[in-house]
């Protein structure tokens, strides 16, 4: 089954909005599988952004995802990347639509709420640089016959 990295960034946790952003992919029918509240140390943030580093926000970027605690997330369900994606809503929130959690939660593009991957190759990286193997688990929920 597919899995993506998703994140709740510093303004997210600041703000009060894990629960609402869980929530959300719970009731899209996507099943956690991997979770933790973690402060970001600067290597894994330039690491994680390293596709960023010659971008002129990129120093902006790094102190803002390592300025306080994350909630780091794998996600699993059929076109999880996509759908989460599309979830999470456009990069800028002035492009954003509502009903989207940057639509509905954020203003600025420097302060977006959530981080999510972009493609099944940045989703096995960035799994693969927040989760151990045994930090992602498998279970299966009686409830799945009734979404899939
Ligand atoms: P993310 O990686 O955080 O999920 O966001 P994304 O894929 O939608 O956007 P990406 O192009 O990967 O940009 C990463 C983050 O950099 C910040 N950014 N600032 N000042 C700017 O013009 C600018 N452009 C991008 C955003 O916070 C974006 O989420
Ligand atoms: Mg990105």
């Amino acid at each position: 089954m597919e899995k993506t990295f998703l994140m709740v960034k510093p303004d997210g946790v600041q703000r009060n909005l894990i629960g609402e952003i869980v929530s959300r992919f719970e009731k899209k029918g996507f099943q956690l599988v991997g979770g933790k509240l973690m402060v970001i140390p600067a290597e894994l943030a330039q690491e994680h952004y390293g596709e960023h580093k010659e971008r002129p926000f990129f120093g902006e970027l790094v102190d803002f995802i390592t300025s306080g605690p994350v909630f780091a997330m794998v996600w699993e369900g059929e076109n999880v990347i996509a759908t989460a994606r599309q979830m999470m809503g456009a990069t800028n929130p002035k492009d954003a639509a509502p009903g989207t959690i940057r639509g509905d939660f954020a203003a600025t593009v420097g302060k977006n709420i959530i981080h999510g991957s972009d493609s099944p190759e940045s989703a096995e990286r960035e799994i693969g640089l927040f989760f151990k193997e045994e930090e992602v688990v498998a279970y299966s929920k009686l409830i799945s016959e009734w979404i899939n």
